[in-house]
């Protein structure tokens, strides 16, 4: 009967049988398994700048705040005072924890120097 010549397959295989996770002295290379029991990500909670009317703090002082803390347009910028003028209360944006608080500290502070009663706040969504 003819031999049909050897394949490199057959030749590698021919030598000790090593596993993919055995060293070639045939000791183990502790190669573990990562499983995944939670998703790695979650999404931060959000929370509420809100800004307080009061009697004292001039219209045109709260729409350059809203502008220049809170990054909005004129439009929306009287949008809101006025909001707040009539309704005691409004939102000025929705942020991240530090980013809220942050932007409340700088309200109180610029209100402060100014030596207007603006009063700024946060709560959760
Ligand atoms: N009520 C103030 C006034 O009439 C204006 C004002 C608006 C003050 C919004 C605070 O958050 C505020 N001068």
């Amino acid at each position: 009967m003819k031999s049909v010549p050897l394949s490199r397959v057959d030749i590698l295989e021919t030598g000790p049988r090593m596993t993919d996770r055995e060293e070639s002295d045939g000791s183990d290379i502790g190669v573990g398994v990562v499983s995944k029991t939670s998703p790695k990500t979650k999404r931060p909670s959000l929370y509420k700048v809100l800004l307080l009317n009061d009697d004292y703090t001039p219209q045109e002082f709260v729409v350059w705040l809203l502008q220049a803390v809170f990054h909005k347009d004129a439009e929306a910028a009287v949008r809101i005072m006025m909001h707040v003028h009539q309704k005691g209360v409004g939102v000025c944006g929705v942020y991240t924890y530090e980013v809220a608080e942050t932007k409340v500290a700088q309200v109180m502070e610029i209100s402060r120097r100014n030596q207007h009663p603006l009063q700024c706040t946060m709560e959760r969504e």
